[in-house]
């Protein structure tokens, strides 16, 4: 260590509850509230970082769930770099990728974490670190998955009223494709050109199921099918992609640059979602991006349900993506009834600014936090 070099002192991963505003019912979980990891990194000239990590309905999503992050995190990844310089985050991030297989939201909080802390350092916000925005707000789309036709066509109502969203994707797979066929019809004819639907099917579908059904959501008026198939059979993405018109965007099936790469050589998706969560943080998700481009794979920034401090980082993130042909759906923040931040995010006229304070332009709401978190 060189003389007066900034270091990595000591790292904390919090587990937090938070309640939701209503049931949000996904393909594989119903989710009454949403458990955030926040990462506290804390530097050696009294700056600290914020990272954040989430998943969705503990182990039902992925194979990693919110306490076995806070374990890595915890047991694994802080002796390995306690001690070392915060002014490289490829160094750090490279160090971890050495030792830790996996645990892509664990890395993804870390990097959030060293890229706010840099930010602060320096004075600038995150994407600048990041190359530079190129664009200062993203188009936010709505997730309708309260499980009934009536009360989701009631909130996609209020939310065109509130100029908040115009796209609302909806969420099927959970129930027979002819009730959710006819649920995705009844919210059209209800919304008309007033707004656009997309869908995401989280991998419920057979390929034959998904062949008899596409059209029939081309028809109802879907502009987007996301992930109908298992994440693990792309041959049958590939088949879906060539067979239909319909954009058919790559979600659980791919999570990192590697998996973009594959996905491009079998030309087995028309969009990519891309996550901080799944790359393993802003940087990996632009690595993703990159390919995608380089494929002519459009990119779609996506979700795990962060709250505040995980959805912004990955507002910068999409902000500095060359290209973001298919918007945003970070609305994870306004999903949560309450959360750890001083000022939480907000959007209006259908956009999300991208935040121009240093760091990722948030503030810890210490109080919250303590009232939210699980360990006391
Ligand atoms: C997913 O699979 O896309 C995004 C929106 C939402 O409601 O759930 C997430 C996960
Ligand atoms: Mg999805």
């Amino acid at each position: 260590l060189k003389n007066n070099q900034v270091t990595i002192v000591s790292l904390d991963a919090i587990i937090v509850d938070l309640p939701t505003i209503r049931a949000h019912q996904l393909a594989m979980a119903t989710m009454l509230n949403q458990t955030l990891v926040i990462l506290r990194l804390r530097c050696s000239d009294g700056i600290e970082g914020v990272g954040e990590a989430t998943t969705i309905g503990g182990l039902a999503y992925g194979e990693q769930s919110p306490e076995s992050t806070k374990l890595a995190l915890d047991r694994y990844i802080a002796p390995l770099i306690i001690g070392m310089p915060v002014d490289s985050v490829n160094a750090v991030m490279a160090r971890v990728a050495k030792s830790v297989q996996g645990n892509a939201l664990a890395k993804s909080a870390l990097e959030t974490a060293l890229l706010d802390a840099q930010g602060k350092r320096l004075g600038v916000p995150v994407h600048a670190l990041l190359g530079g925005a190129v664009r200062t707000s993203l188009p936010v789309l709505w997730t309708l998955a309260s499980g009934d036709s009536g009360r989701d066509i009631a909130e996609a109502e209020e939310m065109l009223e509130m100029r908040r969203h115009n796209v609302f994707k909806l969420k099927i797979g959970k129930r027979d494709p002819r009730a959710d066929v006819a649920h995705v019809a009844a919210i059209k004819a209800a919304l008309g050109d007033r707004a656009q639907l997309t869908v995401d099917v989280n991998q419920a579908w057979s390929e034959a199921t998904a062949a008899v059904f596409i059209p029939q959501l081309v028809d109802a008026g879907v502009m987007l099918i996301e992930q109908p198939v298992a994440r693990d059979n792309r041959r049958a993405m590939a088949r879906l992609t060539s067979r239909f018109d319909i954009p058919i965007m790559a979600d659980e099936g791919v999570q990192d640059a590697d998996e973009a790469f594959d996905y491009a050589a079998d030309q087995a998706a028309d969009i990519i979602a891309l996550k901080i969560g799944k790359s393993g943080g802003p940087l990996g998700v632009l690595r993703t991006a990159t390919v995608a481009d380089a494929a002519g794979i459009g990119c779609y920034g996506g979700t795990l349900l962060e709250g505040a401090i995980g959805s912004i980082a990955s507002a910068h993130a999409f902000a500095a993506c060359r290209k973001l042909e298919w918007g945003t759906e970070l609305f994870g923040p306004l999903l949560v009834k309450d959360d750890v931040v001083v000022e939480r995010p907000t959007i209006r006229n259908f956009e999300l600014p991208v935040p121009v304070l240093p760091g990722l332009g948030l503030t810890l709401d210490e109080d919250k936090l303590a009232y939210y978190r699980r360990d006391c």
